[in-house]
């Protein structure tokens, strides 16, 4: 097992990860940039390590300044959390050839996962349904309409190194291809320098629901249940539950079978998630695999009971995982308390915050590394705080989420929450009628 681990991250999931840490006695080695000094993750490490000045560039993506934190803690683990370089193949690579152990799949587990386009070859190899689409890369526009063609209009123009939505665009029918097809390419080489494009079937009003996965070292994969995160606004999560309202026990199994299957193909290693595209039908498409844990991983913690950083570290130390599936037995919310102003088109709003109470009480859960008095940096991500609710039902898990947003007191700073009161409110959502596209009919606006 472990003796140190340095957490490559910040904010919320480091001290997350410190969390766990402690309770398996593993030492632990916080990396800050000079616009975190007064984080918690850093306080509550057993040492931490200054890297450089705010910009991510400069201080939390910079690998050579990460392994200098690690040569000089002699940390024999690397957790990179999420984001940052937690897909960051390269990172993975120098941490191995370190001899420190990065806590996540290897190097080329992360690659073919990234790469969208070999994702999906690796998908149908593996009999797990994909997206009916191109049979690889599309080589130029006159390729393109002539796939399209077969396929069927709409189709979706996707970039293989994307991810998010950018680079994506939906084409209605072949008079629009070309335009579409040269700004997604264009979109794909600015924001990924690759610029290779491949097309799917238009999936209509489909859901996003993903299955946990975990994987360990001797060649074993089980699936720990869904989780809905369609509540999204620019391809940005701000809502997720688990179990998915949309779901039934007989699509769960065969989902949970077809993630398995999935991350059997790659003989995965560590925590996963395997991401779906779900129709009104109930037929579900592989969209992509992500090998890192994710921020919404407490909603599964708490319907399946288990500490998922704690799996992870486990199974990097080699360790065997029982290799049961689960099934929810109780239902759980999320909904992601960002520093931007809901009221005023999401905009971002950092700054000092001057009074900070929580909500607590029976079933919730606050992961959050804020507090009276912290200023939020304008430098990184905008989420300060996850609000968690756990309940028997979802009725009685909305009802508390209610409560919970109407005790939860940020001042000094704009947040998300008056969004986050407006949607349990709502009618649609509380009948789980919603699906990605629910948002772009909702108006906050008070
Ligand atoms: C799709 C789709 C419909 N049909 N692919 C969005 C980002 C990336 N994860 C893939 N996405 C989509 N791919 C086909 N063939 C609709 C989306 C999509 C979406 C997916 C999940 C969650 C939110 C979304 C918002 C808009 C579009």
């Amino acid at each position: 097992m472990f003796k140190k681990i340095l957490i490559a991250n910040r904010g919320e999931i480091a001290l997350r990860i410190i969390r766990t840490c402690k309770e398996m006695g593993i030492e632990t080695v916080a990396v800050y940039s000079t616009a975190d000094r007064e984080s918690l993750h850093v306080r509550f490490a057993d040492e931490a390590v200054c890297i450089g000045p705010p910009p991510a560039t400069e201080s939390y993506l910079s690998i050579p300044k990460i392994m200098a934190a690690v040569e000089i803690t002699n940390a024999d683990g690397v957790h990179p959390g999420y984001g940052f370089l937690a897909e960051n193949a390269d990172f993975a690579e120098v941490c191995a050839e370190y001899g420190t152990k990065f806590i996540g799949p290897t190097p080329t587990m992360i690659r073919s996962m990234g790469d969208k386009v070999s994702a999906r070859e690796t998908m149908i190899k593996a009999k797990v349904p994909v997206v009916p689409g191109s049979d690889g890369l599309i080589e130029d526009v006159e390729h393109g309409k002539k796939v399209a063609k077969e396929i069927g209009y709409p189709v979706m123009i996707k970039a293989t190194a994307g991810g998010g939505g950018k680079g994506m665009r939906m084409v209605s029918g072949e008079d629009e291809f070309e335009s579409l097809w040269d700004s997604a390419r264009k979109e794909a080489a600015a924001s990924f320098g690759n610029d290779g494009i491949y097309i799917e079937k238009f999936v209509e009003e489909p859901r996003h629901i993903e299955i946990q996965i975990i994987g360990d070292q001797h060649g074993k994969v089980a699936h720990l249940s869904e989780r809905d995160c369609s509540i999204q606004r620019r391809h940005q999560k701000l809502v997720e539950e688990a179990p998915s309202p949309f779901m039934t026990k007989q699509l769960r199994k065969k989902m949970g079978a077809a993630a398995i299957k999935a991350g059997q193909a790659i003989k995965y290693e560590g925590v996963g998630t395997v991401e779906f595209l779900v129709d009104k039908h109930r037929d579900f498409y592989f969209m992509e695999m992500n090998t890192r844990i994710q921020v919404e991983h407490p909603v599964t913690e708490e319907v399946i009971d288990h500490d998922l950083i704690k799996e992870q570290i486990k199974v990097a130390a080699g360790l065997p995982i029982k290799g049961e599936n689960y099934e929810p037995s109780l239902h759980a919310i999320e909904c992601r308390i960002n520093a931007e102003d809901a009221l005023n088109n999401f905009i971002p709003s950092p700054g000092k915050i001057t009074s900070f109470h929580s909500a607590k009480g029976h079933g919730v859960r606050v992961d959050t590394h804020v507090y009276a008095g912290y200023t939020v940096p304008p430098y990184y991500d905008s989420m300060i705080a996850k609000l968690i609710c756990k309940a028997q039902t979802r009725e009685e898990c909305i009802t508390k989420m209610e409560r919970a947003l109407d005790e939860f007191i940020i001042e000094g700073i704009k947040t998300t929450i008056p969004f986050h009161k407006k949607l349990m409110r709502d009618e649609n959502f509380r009948k789980g009628n919603y699906d990605t596209g629910f948002l772009n009919n909702f108006d906050i606006g008070d």
